[in-house]
């Protein structure tokens, strides 16, 4: 079998995620006119921001932002999860992190599917932030096992679909007609399904349960539940949401507005109702809200000093509120976000120098001119105050607990806060998984450190 003909599984992804949004667009209008306010408020930060829009293009970030969008889905089962991971695999997409949900009353832990090498993300940065139910917070032994039951006996993927999977990872890839195949497949597993799985009885005691073990184990699928493009300013959508039409949550999760943006802030829209027809109906009628749909605005990515300096921060904030974030304190809250994170440095000289944030490095045209003097200078600082590298911050590709907490609890609605004993389990996940989850930390780390090898290489300095 010839390798040279494989698509590059970066390309797969690429032309995965194009697909889901234009499946998407079909099934949620709303989701279309959220793009069009997005690339709207976009286009005007890079006119009326031309350092916004130079350190984007420095960074590679204006190429991809275009195409720069999550998803999210839930899974019911250990073996959903694994073969979704065989799935995400064939598109170069890898899970990245843990995310425990359940000290914020949601019975589920999770993963995000990405792409993990800087060049591989230039192309296409693409994630799924993905959900594993943890049937074993159940309480109700009898639900339990219905649950169990009914999710035994549903199929989420197409028997094409598994079959290129297995091709993809026997060959090593796929050829263009199998890779073109393989999207319209694998994109049926995300589809929305009107044809529930159980009754309406039965839904409303999964509902009764919990909102989120009905969404994952009434329906025939892990439909996407929401897509999720990237804004320059996550305030002025906010504010201009609701001339289209369009209803935020009350706060945005995330840090507090800065000149220079750190990890990510996110604001969601309520779920839209939608028509189900349960087994035990011809015709649709019952409903669920399964989809809703949100933004974000990324910025730097934080060492562990910072991410720690972060939390301790939002900690406090949220201590002096005294309450979860909500409508009725949405302004005490920003106020306090304000004050507290003050004490975060909030210019890219101060945050790299104290250690705070992940950087790449780049040769300027003085450094690369520079190269043969004698006299140039040779360390990492030297080099960045004589302007020969540059440094740009590392954007943010993951997700916080805290903020994805916060966009379920809106989602599901406020009377669906339970309580659960549960501790995290990273292994149990990853058991289900079928294989360990990566550190994003490390992978920030590695780019770091690939771009500092660069620059030496390219300065002829043996290194940084
Ligand atoms: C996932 C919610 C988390 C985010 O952006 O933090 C999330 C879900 O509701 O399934 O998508
Ligand atoms: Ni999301």
């Amino acid at each position: 079998m010839s390798h040279q003909h494989f698509v590059s599984p970066d390309l797969i992804r690429q032309g995965f995620s194009r697909a889901m949004s234009d499946m998407y667009r079909e099934e949620v209008p709303l989701y279309g006119a959220l793009m069009a306010l997005v690339t709207q408020v976009n286009a005007q930060v890079l006119e009326q921001q031309p350092a916004i829009a130079r350190h984007l293009q420095h960074s590679g970030e204006l190429q991809r932002l275009d195409l720069e969008r999550h998803g999210a889905i839930r899974v019911g089962s250990a073996a959903e999860l694994a073969t979704l991971a065989r799935l995400f695999a064939v598109m170069g997409m890898q899970p990245v992190g843990y995310y425990d949900l359940t000290p914020a009353g949601v019975p589920v832990h999770s993963t995000a599917f990405r792409a993990v090498h800087e060049e591989a993300l230039h192309v296409s940065p693409f994630r799924v932030f993905t959900s594993l139910l943890r049937l074993e917070l159940i309480d109700n032994l009898e639900l339990r096992r219905f649950a169990e039951q009914v999710l035994a006996q549903r199929s989420i993927f197409t028997p094409k679909v598994l079959e290129l999977i297995e091709q993809a990872h026997a060959q090593g890839g796929l050829d263009e007609h199998d890779a073109q195949r393989f999207i319209q497949e694998a994109l049926e597993t995300f589809r929305w399904h009107h044809h529930a799985t159980v009754t309406a009885a039965q839904y409303a005691s999964l509902s009764a349960q919990h909102r989120l073990i009905a969404d994952v184990v009434a329906f025939k699928g892990p439909h996407i539940n929401h897509l999720t493009p990237r804004t320059l300013d996550i305030d002025e959508v906010q504010r201009l949401m609701p001339e289209h039409g369009i209803t935020p949550k009350a706060v945005i999760e995330g840090p507090p507005r800065r000149a220079c943006p750190i990890l990510l802030r996110q604001t969601s829209f309520k779920a839209l109702e939608e028509r189900v027809a349960f087994t035990d109906q011809d015709l649709p009628q019952g409903s669920h809200s399964a989809r809703f749909g949100e933004i974000e605005q990324r910025g730097a990515a934080l060492t562990p000093k910072g991410r720690a300096l972060y939390d301790r921060l939002l900690n406090a904030a949220r201590d002096a509120l005294g309450d979860f974030p909500s409508e009725s304190n949405a302004q005490r809250y920003n106020q306090l976000m304000q004050a507290h994170f003050d004490e975060f440095p909030d210019n890219h000289d101060a945050m790299r120098e104290q250690g705070l944030a992940y950087f790449r490095y780049f040769v300027s045209d003085a450094g690369l001119a520079a190269r043969h003097q004698p006299q140039r200078p040779t360390t990492l600082s030297a080099l960045l105050a004589a302007g020969h590298l540059r440094a740009e911050p590392l954007v943010y590709e993951d997700f916080l607990p805290v903020s994805a907490a916060g966009i379920f609890q809106s989602n599901l609605g406020d009377d669906s806060q339970s309580h659960y004993a549960a501790h995290s389990n990273r292994q149990a996940f990853e058991t289900a998984l079928g294989r360990a989850t990566l550190d994003e930390l490390q992978l920030y780390a590695q780019t770091q450190q690939r771009s500092l090898e660069q620059c030496a290489d390219s300065l002829g300095l043996p290194a940084l």
